[in-house]
């Protein structure tokens, strides 16, 4: 029988490169695994911590064993090369799957000296290259050792279990399953048998199967099952998962067992009703989750995992985008204990290598995600590629490569869709979002473009465009930082309150949509990025609904919670703006009840009835301290506002508010030449061979007579530090980010003016 051993106790480690004949002097510095050396300094801003190659040594005890050993890695971030006993047993690239040796040949009996050296400096050939997270160096995931029988299921094949199941037709009456088995076999051919057998949530055992199979070393079995009257993987209202147990005999006797718990279902994206599971549409309320958190990184252990999911429970959300690479097989586990239906993608992000032009890491790390997460049901679609050119790489194949990695999803897996998150600046009718079965969009409207209410309008567009093909928002969001507080919340004020604000209005406007199949806020926690300097805090992305070390529940957080959760709920928001200078404020109260008192020192002051859970308050307020309550039901939440003479600065952000990512501001009179109203149904035109905004604002720059109109609108682009990633967007683009001086009677002036341009 196989036999799995962690080791992840009492490793040594220096923070520097070594020989491998000097690792084990070197190397002192005992620990336990998962580590990283990136816990402190990869959020403390800067962009400035510690990339480099690290060594870590262990001896390891190795039993006698007849068969086969192997040293299994969970994950180490990103290059990897591991010696045994003096010997490389390998190099690995990617820092997000698993990877597995055989070292049968290479251990003895007894103890044996392992060195790894891991490497997470910039590799231009690893993904992912660029990204707004900090990539964090170390072995952070388990390591074991794996004792296995020379007849086994096959432990060689990108570090998967060697069994997969294909959910091939699921219906409420039957699912019609493909089943592959792979095996390994380092003797001579035997005549085996595999014993499959199916036991429910409840114990029973309500499917076995027998199969002769003459076993080679490249044996493979497959073969097609029917469940009947299968118990569905029903999401959050039902994860029901089987025990499907693998056994391999020969002789009568076990010599390998694989438990694959997985969950029953069908589900489909439909263009009118959205996500469709097991017959029933069910808009994916989804969050995004990065797995790093305070103190520790990314090195994080199981109880980190259980918290996690634990919270996004909580919050009520039916689906997880695992963000931006490949997550702990642990928490894919848990995903489908806990009903959650899951996006799970590869760090093919920012932008595409220089060097490595046919994406062969992306297409490798790709196959490691699918072979090694293949039987999770909760996971419903594979992710290509996140927002591959932002970095404005109009020339390089941006489409063919994700058609590429969507061809090798479909040689990997019929099951289930592509998907991919497109940066905001692809136009609706870019050809790029056909490479993929569905499609998403990362847009930030009300944080980086201009208002969160022209999500309204960016939907309609894509609608208009794509009738037949629906669509996702795969991250929307605003930083909300818990110290900074306003009355009169705007965007990029980095308030608690704007960020509530904001989740609030996204939400409606895509609940207006049921064609919308999800939406996922960026991000669940906060996460380190060391390359951010933003709102006060260095090294941080502040846009979690949760803080990053999983103790603060922020006021959207509550928002979210009182529209998704069916768990009775009731919040004040805003309490950590305590001293209140003005005579009246607005309390807004978070509630699923449907009907809230608000009592203000003891005093009723209303008593609102509504369907919506968001309830806003008038309530003047006293000298000093006024203790205020809401209640409904059972359910009681107070707070105290303290009534100040002055307003408090040290809610307010020094250094006032950023209002504008690009800073436009043409000249007031330019401005208002285009403002002219707009006729009832006027649409964006566009003429062949004349410039219109869909172009890019550098065709416009580069063009005689389009650069007179580029440099009354934009000039002060060109001093911009990002100039060169901008250059590549369109105008339309441009224009979003500041719709407060460009609103769309002025955009479809503009355009009429370069409808005049010819080309
Ligand atoms: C994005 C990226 C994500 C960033 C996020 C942000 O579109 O996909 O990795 O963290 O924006 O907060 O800017």
């Amino acid at each position: 029988m196989k036999k799995i051993v962690n080791i992840n106790k009492q490793w040594k480690f220096t923070k520097e490169e070594c020989s491998v004949a000097d690792a084990f002097v070197k190397a002192e510095e005992v620990l336990n695994l998962p580590h990283t050396w990136n816990a402190d300094d990869g959020v403390s801003g800067g962009n400035d911590y510690h990339r480099g190659v690290c060594t870590y040594t262990k001896n390891v005890e190795i039993e006698k064993h007849d068969g086969r050993v192997y040293l299994d890695f969970e994950g180490v971030n990103s290059i990897s090369n591991v010696y045994l006993n003096g010997v490389l047993l390998g190099e690995h690239r990617g820092g997000y799957s698993g990877f597995r040796y055989d070292i049968t040949d290479i251990a003895k009996e007894g103890e044996n000296e392992v060195v790894v050296k891991v490497d997470n400096t910039h590799n231009e050939d690893v993904y992912p290259l660029y990204a707004d997270f900090t990539f964090y160096g170390g072995i952070y995931r388990n390591v074991n050792l794996i004792y296995s029988n020379n007849v086994s299921f096959k432990k060689s094949n990108l570090a998967s279990s060697g069994i997969f199941i294909s959910q091939n037709n699921v219906t409420d009456e039957v699912a019609e399953v493909g089943i592959k088995v792979q095996f390994d076999n380092f003797k001579d051919t035997v005549n085996g048998e595999l014993a499959v057998s199916w036991t429910d949530a409840f114990g029973n055992e309500v499917k076995r199967d027998r199969k002769e199979v003459e076993i080679t070393s490249t044996t493979e079995c497959n073969f097609d099952v029917k469940v009947e009257n299968p118990i569905l993987w029903d999401g959050v209202n039902n994860p029901h998962l089987y025990n499907v147990t693998f056994q391999l005999l020969v002789d009568g006797e076990v010599k390998d067992e694989e438990v694959v718990r997985t969950g029953l279902r069908y589900f489909e994206f439909d263009v009118d009703k959205g996500f469709i599971l097991n017959g029933k549409p069910m808009r994916l309320n989804g969050v995004s989750r990065h797995q790093d958190r305070a103190l520790v990184g990314n090195a994080l252990t199981k109880a980190h995992h259980e918290e996690d999911i634990q919270i996004i429970k909580e919050v009520g959300a039916n689906s997880i985008r695992l963000a931006h690479y490949q997550h702990d097989q642990y928490f894919y586990d848990l995903c489908d204990e806990y009903g959650m239906v899951v996006w799970a993608e590869i760090p093919y992000i920012s932008r595409v290598s220089k060097t490595d032009l046919t994406a062969e890491n992306a297409i490798s790390q790709m196959r490691e995600l699918i072979r090694q997460s293949y039987n999770h049901a909760s996971i419903m679609m594979w992710g290509v590629q996140n927002e591959i050119g932002l970095a404005g790489q109009k020339d390089k194949p941006l489409v063919q490569v994700a058609q590429e990695l969507h061809d090798v999803v479909k040689e990997e897996d019929l099951t289930r869709p592509t998907t991919q998150a497109q940066v905001m600046m692809i136009e609706v009718d870019d050809p790029a979002n056909l490479a993929t079965d569905i499609v998403a969009y990362n847009k930030y409207y009300g944080w980086y473009v201009g208002e969160v209410e022209q999500f309204d309008e960016f939907l309609d567009e894509y609608r208009e465009e794509h009738p037949n093909r629906g669509l996702c928002i795969s991250e929307y969001g605003a930083e909300g930082i818990l110290k900074w507080h306003s009355d009169t919340p705007r965007v990029k004020d980095y308030t608690e309150e704007y960020h509530a604000l904001y989740h609030e209005k996204a939400i409606e406007i895509f609940n207006k949509r049921d064609w919308i199949w999800g939406t996922y806020v960026w991000n669940f926690f906060d996460f380190g990025s060391d390359i951010r300097d933003e709102g006060g805090i260095k090294g941080m992305n502040n846009k979690g609904l949760v803080t990053f070390d999983r103790k603060t529940r922020k006021d959207a957080f509550y928002m979210y919670q009182s529209k998704w959760s069916d768990v009775p709920m009731l919040h004040i928001a805003s309490k950590r703006f305590v001293n209140r200078h003005l005579d009246e404020i607005e309390v807004v109260v978070y509630s699923n009840t449907g009907s809230v008192d608000l009592v203000v020192d003891g005093n009723l002051v209303e008593t609102k009835t509504q369907d919506d859970s968001v309830f806003r308050f008038k309530v003047k307020l006293a000298e000093g301290e006024n203790t205020v309550k809401a209640i409904s039901g059972n359910l009681e939440d107070s707070t105290v506002f303290n009534k100040v003479a002055e307003a408090d600065e040290s809610y307010i952000l020094p250094g006032g508010e950023k209002q504008s990512t690009l800073n436009l501001n043409p000249d007031e009179n330019v401005r208002n030449w285009f403002d002219a109203p707009i006729a009832e149904g006027e649409k964006l035109e566009v003429i062949e061979g004349y410039f219109s905004i869909k172009d890019s604002i550098f065709e416009l720059y580069n063009h005689e007579v389009g650069r007179e109109l580029f440099d009354k609108l934009f000039a002060g682009l060109i001093d911009n530090p990002m100039w060169d990633m901008i250059k590549e967007m369109s105008i339309k683009t441009i224009l979003e980010f500041e719709t407060k001086t460009f609103p769309k009677n002025v955009r479809l002036q503009i355009n009429k003016e370069l409808l005049k341009i010819k080309k």
